[in-house]
């Protein structure tokens, strides 16, 4: 078995509110392509994780988009965030498909890296970059769903009707 991989397929499992307040190993950033902060979620993180996180994140150079960068968690009570570049939405025939599933996937590969088990994603691309909240959401699910990269796996969402999104999906998913 490679180094990271557990024996196990993931849950997967749906919570609305803060991520920054997550007891998890890593935190999933929508961060920009200078990681050098926001608003929105990244604006969130910045703020709980504290200073040392921007001192940090300018020796990473940037980060393209559908790319994942990884730093401490700093203030944050998880250990570690990725962060990671969300398309902008231009009407869904510029690759965005490919570029957000490409998030979600090098997100927990870099996560598995540093043997962390439990990841919390927000819902990458679907505030300041408008994707459409139900086609990420689908996106999403589809692309960690069966992965044994590690063992838990939150989708946080910051509103009712994303949580409901996800949940449906999430019921769909469920083995009958
Ligand atoms: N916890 C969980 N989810 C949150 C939080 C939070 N604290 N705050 C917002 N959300 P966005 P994007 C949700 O705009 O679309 C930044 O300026 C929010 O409701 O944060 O990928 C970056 O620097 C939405 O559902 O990220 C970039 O420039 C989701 O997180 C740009 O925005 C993503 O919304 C990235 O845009």
């Amino acid at each position: 078995m490679a180094q990271g991989m557990n024996k196990d397929i993931a849950v997967l499992s749906v919570v609305e509110g803060d991520i920054t307040t997550l007891d998890v190993d890593v935190v999933v950033n929508a961060a920009n392509s200078s990681l050098l902060g926001g608003g929105g979620v990244d604006g969130a993180i910045h703020r709980a994780a504290g200073p040392e996180l921007v001192h940090h994140c300018r020796q990473l150079g940037g980060c393209r988009t559908g790319e994942a960068k990884i730093t401490p968690g700093f203030g944050l009570l998880a250990r570690w965030i990725v962060h990671t570049v969300g398309p902008v939405w231009k009407g869904g025939h510029k690759g965005e498909a490919e570029l957000l599933a490409s998030c979600y996937r090098g997100s927990l590969e870099l996560a598995a890296s540093v043997g962390a088990r439990t990841i919390a994603f927000p819902a990458i691309s679907t505030g300041v970059y408008g994707y459409p909240a139900a086609a990420a959401a689908e996106i999403a699910v589809r692309t960690v769903a069966g992965s044994r990269l590690v063992s838990s796996i939150h989708f946080v969402c910051f509103d009712a009707s994303t949580r409901r999104i996800y949940k449906a999906l999430l019921t769909d998913s469920e083995p009958a």
